[in-house]
C-alpha cells in the first residue's frame, strides 16, 4: 500500500483506521474521504487530506483516486445492523450500489479494495459455537443480507477481474474514541460510558446473549495486516472470520464492576436487538485467518477493560 482512501473516515472504525494508517504510512498518502455533512474535523482534518467521497456517486470516488494515485481503498461505508433495519432501502443503496461503484473505480484504476463484513453475515441456521469460515449464510436481516453480498460481490470482483478484494467478518467493535452508530452491539460500548458516569447501566441485550466481540486496537490491526499480507498464501480472500472474545452482558458488566464497585446495571431486552443478537454466532472459529495470514489479536476483555475506562475517564473529565 501506499497511497490510501479511506470512504468513511469519519465513522466509528474510519476516524481510528484513518490516523493509525497515517502513522504507518504518512500524513500525505492517507486521504480522508467524508460526504456533506459529516466533515472530519480537528485532528482528523488536520493531519493529512481529505476529500469528498461518497459511494453513491461514482464521480467522486474516481476523481479522489485519480487526483491523488490511491492505489487501495478502504470502503467503511454501511448502515449498521438496527439502523438498516428502519431504512433497508438505504443500507441497499449505500452497502451494494455503492460497493459496486467502487469496484468499479478499483477495476479500472488497479486498486485493492477492503470492504468489511460482520458476524451479522451468518443467520439463525448458522452453527453458532466455533462458527466455521465456511458455512451457511442466510442471515434474515438487511444488514446480513448485504454483507453476504458484499463478500459474494468482492470476490466476485478478484474472480472475473483480478481486483484484489480482501475483508474479514468484524465482530462487534469497541472503541472510546467514535461511537458507535446504531448496531445490535453497541451496549458493549455505551455500557463504559455509564460506568465511567457512575450511572445505571440499562441493558438492551438479555443475560446470556454471547457475541464475538473485539477491541479496536485488534481490529485496525486486522484491517492493516489482511492489506499488507502476502496474498498468494491466500485461500480465502474476502469475509475471513476474525475472532478474539466472546461474551455476554453479565460478563462484561462484571469485568468493569471489579472495576468500579458501585456500578449497577438492570436489563430493558430491545426486541429487535434481541431477535439480531440471537440469529449471530456465540463464538467464530478464526483458524483460516490465522493460518493464511497470522492473525492474532492482543486484547482480552480485561486488559480492554482496563484501557477503555482510563481513556474514557480522560475523555469525560
Ligand atoms: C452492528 N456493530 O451491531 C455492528 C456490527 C457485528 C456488529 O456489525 O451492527
Amino acid at each position: 500500500m501506499k497511497n490510501i482512501l479511506i470512504i468513511g473516515s469519519t465513522g466509528q472504525i474510519g476516524s481510528e483506521l484513518t490516523r493509525e494508517l497515517r502513522a504507518r504510512y504518512g500524513n500525505s498518502h492517507v486521504v480522508a474521504g467524508y460526504i456533506a455533512g459529516a466533515e472530519p474535523k480537528g485532528e482528523l482534518l488536520e493531519s493529512g487530506p481529505a476529500a469528498i467521497a461518497d459511494v453513491t456517486d461514482a464521480q467522486h470516488i474516481g476523481d479522489v483516486v485519480r487526483e491523488y494515485k490511491i492505489d487501495t481503498i478502504y470502503n467503511l461505508a454501511a448502515l449498521l445492523s438496527v439502523v438498516a433495519e428502519s431504512r433497508p432501502r438505504l443500507a441497499w443503496k449505500i452497502g451494494i450500489d455503492g460497493l459496486w461503484k467502487v469496484l468499479e473505480v478499483a477495476r479500472e484504476n488497479k486498486c485493492a479494495v477492503f470492504t468489511p463484513s460482520s458476524i451479522g453475515s451468518f443467520g439463525a441456521d448458522t452453527p453458532h459455537d466455533n462458527t466455521p469460515q465456511d458455512t451457511i449464510q442466510r442471515p434474515r436481516t438487511i444488514y446480513g443480507i448485504s454483507k453476504v453480498t458484499t463478500e459474494l460481490l468482492s470476490d466476485y470482483y478478484y474472480l472475473k477481474y483480478g481486483v484484489d478484494t480482501r475483508s474479514v467478518r468484524f465482530p462487534g467493535l469497541i472503541s472510546y474514541l467514535t461511537l458507535p452508530g446504531g448496531g445490535t452491539t453497541d451496549y458493549a460500548v455505551d455500557i463504559y460510558y455509564s460506568a465511567v458516569r457512575g450511572e445505571k447501566f440499562v441493558c438492551p441485550i438479555a443475560k446470556g446473549t454471547l457475541m464475538d466481540m473485539m477491541y479496536m486496537p485488534d481490529a485496525l490491526k486486522a484491517a492493516i495486516h489482511i492489506m499488507e499480507a502476502d496474498g498468494s498464501r491466500f485461500i480465502h480472500h474476502n469475509g475471513f472470520n476474525v475472532a478474539s472474545m466472546s461474551f455476554d452482558p453479565d460478563t462484561i458488566f462484571r469485568a468493569i464492576k471489579a472495576h468500579k464497585p458501585n456500578f449497577e446495571m438492570e436489563y430493558q431486552v430491545d426486541p429487535l436487538r434481541q431477535s439480531i443478537a440471537d440469529s449471530w454466532p456465540n463464538k467464530m472459529d478464526d483458524s483460516c485467518a490465522r493460518a493464511e495470514w497470522d492473525w492474532k489479536p492482543d486484547y482480552d476483555l480485561e486488559r480492554m477493560t482496563v484501557d477503555m475506562l482510563s481513556h474514557l475517564e480522560q475523555k469525560l473529565a
